[in-house]
């Protein structure tokens, strides 16, 4: 049932959701490192192909976003981080560094869950601000990519020989079952990847991120500003194409998981700002006509030339419109934390005693 997984440190151990809890539990006060690997973990089977399938029959054709973070994209997607135009990263990393300590007076020594973890570089900050203040700390990244949890857990075992982590190779909504077993918690979500989630996914996670918290529990949510545009839509348009490397990297996948034999050299990035909706709208856009064939559910696609298919999502947001909605779902603020530009937000809130006063609050 625990299967030592090929080519990883002989510590990260692979195992399925259904055993996960009682594991957890005693994986996080004996010690040790492990990988959960939960349904949704990133396999080249149905789910990809199904999504595909069902993305290109849509009119506007749209793919959903996390698959663009397979092995390789996850590695193109910390290239992106390293860009010059890309300032969130930066800018959060640079929060996070001056606000660690604070947010560790806060919450006190909860177990640290961060959703979307990747790499879980900035996460750094976070676990030095917690071992500063106690022997131990548990760590549980959440993350889609088992390639990036791997190295995520070997980095940080190494880097920090008494921290607890267990990954869950999964999507977040699997992780959510286990955070009542892992309570007092606080729920990192960094990056502004929730602007990744149209406004009613959106909606539909933050319910139930907390009614899966407990009273008490913490919310640390980054958010990228709204800001002037040119210096929006230059983030998303880097010089040196990482980004359009990362788009392309969705059709290749494609080609390698599901034989969908796309010509590569067809596919344009195109990252547009919109204002109106504050959110850039990034989408692959055609040159040419193309076939693109799912195999294993024995379906084609036939893009003409010139037509875009959207690919992401990225929302900006206001703080006076985002702190009350976020209030609307049950958190309390309890601080607000940017940089000096304004340019991006860390967001700390606590779960509230009851969720159906703020409910009320909301209707
Ligand atoms: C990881 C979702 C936060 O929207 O800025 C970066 C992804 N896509 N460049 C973002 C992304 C293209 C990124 N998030």
């Amino acid at each position: 049932m625990l299967d030592q997984a090929k080519g990883n440190s002989p510590d990260i151990v692979i195992m399925d959701g259904s055993q996960a809890s009682s594991f957890l539990r005693d994986t996080l006060t004996t010690g040790g490192t492990a990988i959960l690997r939960g349904e949704t973990a990133d396999d080249p089977g149905l789910g990809f192909a199904h999504s595909v399938a069902s993305g290109l029959s849509m009119c506007p054709r749209r793919l959903e976003s996390r698959y663009l973070y397979d092995r390789q994209g996850s590695a193109i997607f910390d290239r992106i981080t390293e860009q010059p135009e890309y300032y969130l990263t930066r800018t959060e990393a640079g929060i996070l560094a001056d606000n660690a300590c604070r947010i560790r007076e806060i919450t006190g020594p909860v177990t640290l869950v961060e959703l979307g973890s990747g790499y879980s570089l900035k996460t750094d900050h976070l676990l030095r601000a917690w071992l500063a203040c106690a022997p131990s700390v548990r760590y549980i990244p959440v993350d889609v990519s088992e390639a990036a949890l791997c190295e995520a857990c070997r980095i940080i075992c190494n880097l920090h020989l008494s921290a607890r982590v267990i990954g869950v190779n999964g999507d977040y909504r699997e992780a959510f079952p286990m955070l009542r077993e892992v309570s007092p918690v606080m729920v990192v979500f960094l990056g502004s990847t929730i602007g990744n989630f149209e406004p009613e996914d959106e909606s539909r996670f933050l319910a139930e991120l907390a009614s899966s918290l407990s009273p008490g529990d913490f919310f640390l949510l980054g958010v990228d500003l709204v800001k002037e545009q040119l210096i929006i839509e230059s983030a998303y348009n880097d010089v040196a194409g990482v980004t359009a490397d990362f788009t392309r990297n969705l059709f290749a996948r494609m080609n390698r998981e599901l034989g969908s034999d796309i010509d590569l050299s067809v596919v344009e990035h195109v990252a547009r700002y919109n204002p109106l909706r504050d959110q850039v709208d990034i989408h692959a856009r055609f040159a040419r006509k193309q076939i693109v064939r799912v195999e294993s559910l024995g379906k084609s696609f036939a893009i003409a030339e010139g037509e875009m298919v959207l690919t992401e999502i990225s929302r900006k947001y206001h703080l006076e419109a985002c702190v009350p909605s976020l209030e609307g779902f049950g958190f309390e603020t309890e601080a607000v934390f940017t940089d000096e530009r304004n340019w991006f937000a860390l967001i700390l809130l606590k779960r509230t005693d009851s969720l159906s006063e703020s409910r009320e609050r909301r209707t």
